[in-house]
């Protein structure tokens, strides 16, 4: 199933000879406001700059119709050429290719590309196919995707490191932009399933490591080394599930204590970073022994360690210092609108944006511990081949994905079915659904990005979906939750391969 690499760098070669040699003004970069999509801007704006080349960044929440008809106002009644502009898209774009080609664009993304991509129309064939297949192969050109190279995009590469790639072709200095890619990529849980980065995520991790902008160390998995307290690490430790301390605040507590684990320095909470070598050594002996008494097996009880992704020139304790906590505070700037704060973050600055980060992301913190209690409180529904939940306006549409990893993950909650959720968007007038699964379900043939799009397609305009075979979303049309759970419900069970009776 693994393809090569080698063609993504070739395409790579090929993007940055455009970008050398077509003459333009200026290159629009439309990029996802996400840890991913900030990390993507920031290398290409710094890229783009050290070649002398202007550009101007739009970050948008998801491509869709709206957005395409607001380029296509800079587009104006002449072509992109004609204006001089060059449209870069990235971390976005690969499913909605027919619908930029008119832009002439370069796409570097890592979600799934549609399968309608390409289609020329039967009726037309005869007029357009040879104008198709010049259009088709120029849109192939300058279309730089892990999935067009049989390389999945869950997990070998980011919209980031596909960007990085284009930037490193571009000039071989800016592989100290590499540890942009790495956030990028753990942002987007790249790592999670192998507990590392893996396959070209893995080439672009060298070269942070040989520029000395990332340290690569197996440790604890968890996510929180550098700011959460010792407690609540373990906590929120639940994947792998630890049995007994796993969503229970009190017995991690005694569990530490009993290892003569102190808590507290001057009053302050202790960190994982702050523990000695064999406080960590003591803790993750403990902890695999009780796993493994507990009879979870050993491959299991090994997703305690990982590797993580250290920036060393930043400070110890700080959300910056940790690959993880970097892209998390990126989020919290997308999320709230702000994603200027990440770019200029990603830029170099730890003044003023630095501390609006810090900011947003204490109030991101509490919104999502409101929503996780507002759905809890709700419950899951059940329905056939589905779980589901409708938030209406009670969660922010832009962390509905989050709750739904965060209840997912929760050890309360039936693994064996993809979980939904629908709430309203913010614009008030359309539906998001948002859905997540296993890694588990995946291998058993589910694909969400499939199961999005093909209802996407069912409804029609002012309907748009897609995304990743682990974790998608869609926007649809009010009033279709019965209609789309329906649609769901039929389409993993074919999935699955289960008859419907
Ligand atoms: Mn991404």
């Amino acid at each position: 199933m693994a393809g090569s690499n080698k063609e993504l760098f070739d395409t790579a070669e090929h993007i940055a000879e455009r970008f050398k040699e077509q003459k333009f003004n200026k290159v629009l970069i439309i990029s996802h406001i996400d840890a991913d999509g900030l990390s993507a801007a920031s290398i290409a704006s710094t890229a783009l700059q050290r070649e002398g080349l202007a550009y101007e960044i739009k970050f948008i929440k998801q491509l869709d119709e709206a957005v395409i008809a607001d380029l296509k106002g800079v587009l104006g009644s002449s072509g992109a050429a004609d204006l001089g502009i060059l449209f870069w898209f990235m971390d976005l774009g690969s499913g909605m290719v027919k619908n930029i080609s008119q832009f002439k664009p370069v796409i570097t993304d890592h979600h799934a590309p549609s399968l309608d991509n390409y289609d020329v129309p039967i009726q037309a064939r005869t007029d357009l196919l040879s104008l198709g297949d010049a259009l088709t192969k120029q849109i192939d050109e300058f279309h730089l995707n892990p999935h067009l190279f049989d390389l999945d995009g869950t997990f070998d590469i980011s919209g980031a490191g596909t960007v990085y790639l284009v930037a490193r072709a571009l000039n071989p200095n800016n592989t100290d932009l590499a540890h942009l890619a790495v956030i990028g990529a753990v942002g987007d849980l790249q790592d999670s399933m192998f507990r590392r980065l893996t396959g070209t995520n893995r080439k672009i991790l060298e070269d942070a490591v040989n520029v000395g902008k990332i340290d690569a160390k197996t440790d604890i998995s968890s996510y929180g080394r550098e700011t959460r307290s010792l407690q609540t690490l373990l906590m929120y430790t639940i994947d792998p599930d630890i049995p007994g301390l796993s969503m229970n605040e009190v017995n991690c507590i005694k569990f530490l204590k009993k290892l003569n684990i102190q808590l507290s320095t001057d009053g302050r909470p202790r960190h994982w970073v702050d523990l000695t070598i064999d406080e960590r050594r003591s803790i993750l002996s403990e902890l695999m022994e009780l796993m493994l008494a507990k009879g979870i097996g050993h491959k299991e009880a090994n997703r305690l360690f990982g590797e993580a992704y250290i920036l060393p020139d930043e400070t110890v304790g700080t959300s910056l210092h940790d690959a993880k906590e970097f892209a998390t505070l990126l989020n919290s700037c997308g999320k709230y609108n702000r994603p200027e704060i990440g770019h200029n973050i990603c830029l170099g600055d730890r003044e003023e944006q630095l501390k609006s980060a810090y900011q947003l992301l204490k109030e991101h913190r509490s919104i999502l511990m409101n929503g996780m209690q507002f759905v809890r409180g709700l419950g899951i529904n059940d329905h056939g081949a589905i779980q589901y939940f409708d938030a209406g306006d009670k969660i922010p549409d832009n962390i509905i994905g989050t709750i739904i990893n965060m209840i997912l993950n929760n050890v309360e909650v039936d693994q064996n079915k993809p979980l939904f959720g629908f709430v309203l968007a913010e614009e008030g007038d359309r539906l998001k659904v948002s859905a997540r699964t296993t890694r588990d379900l995946v291998k058993k043939g589910l694909n969400l990005s499939t199961v999005m799009k093909q209802i996407s397609d069912i409804f029609g305009s002012g309907s748009v979906g897609g995304g990743h075979d682990i974790a998608a979303g869609a926007t649809i049309p009010l009033g279709k939750q019965e209609e789309f759970l329906k649609y769901a419900d039929e389409i993993v069970k074919e999935q699955f391969g289960i008859q419907n009776i």
